[in-house]
């Protein structure tokens, strides 16, 4: 079974690399962004049709949907955050939360894989800490199956990861989208190097759990 990374960003494909080694190839594929308010059901979503899409044999996908949740701004842009980018810009969201006192925020990562099998319905979680948010994602992931079940259903599984920080003025050239203007630990992830933002990303940890599941099946 070979893997593809579902994207049209090549910096989530640099950061990916660096946890799939072996047969895992880029996939640039813009599947439907379908509205939600949640990333879960955004994923489930795009790695059906890009699973769809992909149309080769014993080939597997993994489609990574990422966002900037400012907690201050009830989650915003959260599940927007690509269209925000590419509307108001990085740097007007940052003036924004800077000067309404709303600096504390997250990013969050869903990646959803989809082999066209099906799998147990609760993963064995490989982060403790955050088994009770992973439980709920997996959850979603069988409603979506579902609630689709009319059009043919394609299980998919989910992995999430998360990294806490707060909104600064842009510090940074590494990285890509909004990481300028996150700082986690002191450093914007725009300031580190790729190995240590995937050390602590949202990303690293979702990529890190997906690696660890993907190994055993
Ligand atoms: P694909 O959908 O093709 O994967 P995308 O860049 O549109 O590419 P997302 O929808 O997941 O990917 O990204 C939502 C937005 O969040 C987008 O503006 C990204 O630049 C930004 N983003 C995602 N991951 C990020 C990260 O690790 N650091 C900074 N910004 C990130």
């Amino acid at each position: 079974m070979s893997l593809r990374y579902v994207t049209t960003n090549e910096g989530k494909v640099d950061e990916a690399l660096e946890y799939l080694d072996g047969d895992v190839r880029q996939f640039d594929y813009d599947y439907t962004e379908i509205q939600a308010d949640d990333l879960e059901t955004v994923a489930a979503a795009g790695a059906r049709e890009a699973f769809r899409a992909v149309g080769e044999p014993d080939t597997a996908v993994l489609v990574d949907d990422a966002g900037l949740f400012i907690e201050g701004f009830d989650g915003f842009p959260g599940p927007y955050s690509s269209y925000v980018e590419e509307t108001l810009g990085v740097d007007q969201v940052g003036r924004l939360a800077r000067e309404a006192g709303a600096t504390r925020a997250y990013f969050r990562c869903v990646l959803a894989y989809c082999d066209g099998e099906s799998f147990a319905a609760t993963p064995e979680p490989v982060d403790r800490e955050r088994r009770g948010q992973d439980l709920a994602a997996d959850e979603r992931a069988v409603a979506v199956t579902d609630d689709t079940v009319a059009e043919g259903t394609l299980p998919v599984k989910l992995f999430v990861g998360s990294v806490p920080g707060r909104i600064v003025e842009p510090r940074g050239d590494g990285g890509f989208g909004y990481d300028p203007v996150f700082e986690h630990d002191g450093q914007t992830l725009a300031e580190m190097s790729a190995a240590e933002k995937n050390a602590i990303s949202h990303r690293g940890r979702a990529l890190a759990k997906f690696a660890d599941w993907y190994a055993d099946r």
